[in-house]
């Protein structure tokens, strides 16, 4: 549990991770600040976060690529950097198994370190029917999300969004309001001493 005068960030990266945001922010938990990070203008513009990036990573580099520098885009680092900045703790939030979640979930990780922020992922893997590809780029952040973060909630879509008879959308629903319980019990904050 946090003391309740330190700053929480929350950010959501990628669609999911924008999806899930989105969801996550209905909750209304008092004092967390939101940021929302995607590659989709358009969407980001939709998006009800309190701060928003728009990144500009090249994540079209296939699978043999590793993860993005924070070299890579000076002007996004400086970005993540400046939106980050005063936290005390940094969740981030992302479907793994796409590109943009997977790769920039991992320079947040090493700008927020850089920084001295105690950081938390929680981050979906791909559902046994997507492809090889999703699950092996999701295994592969998996693994090196590990090493860069203090604390991993690793959540398969599987488990938590059981579409059985019901919708895909509804199933992403019911799984969004598991990931904003375990937020929430990772984000709790008791009154100062
Ligand atoms: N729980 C949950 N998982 C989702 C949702 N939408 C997508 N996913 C999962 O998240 C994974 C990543 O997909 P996206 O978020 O679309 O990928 P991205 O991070 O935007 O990356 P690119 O579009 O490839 O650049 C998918 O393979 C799904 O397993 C959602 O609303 N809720
Ligand atoms: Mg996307």
């Amino acid at each position: 549990m946090i003391n309740v005068n330190e700053v929480v960030k929350v950010i959501g990266i990628g669609t999911a991770g924008g999806i899930i945001l989105e969801n996550i922010m209905k909750d209304q938990m008092d004092g967390i600040q939101y940021i929302a990070a995607r590659t989709d203008e358009l969407a980001l513009d939709l998006s009800s976060a309190g701060t928003k990036i728009l990144l500009s990573f090249d994540t079209k580099e296939g699978l043999e690529s590793s993860p993005i520098d924070c070299e890579s885009d000076p002007e996004s680092i400086i970005e993540i950097m400046t939106a980050i900045a005063g936290a005390d703790m940094a969740v981030f939030v992302a479907g793994f198994g796409g590109k943009t979640g997977t790769i920039a979930t991992q320079v947040f990780a090493k700008v927020a370190r850089s920084l001295g922020i105690y950081t938390v992922a929680i981050v979906t893997i791909p559902f046994e029917h997507e492809s090889l590809y999703r699950k092996t780029l999701a295994k592969a952040g998996e693994i090196n999300i590990r090493k860069l973060v203090d604390s991993v909630l690793v959540m398969p879509n599987d488990q938590i969004c059981n579409p059985a008879g019901r919708g895909i959308l509804e199933a992403f629903k019911a799984g969004d309001a598991i990931i904003s319980d375990a937020l929430q019990s990772c984000i709790r904050k008791e009154p100062s001493k």
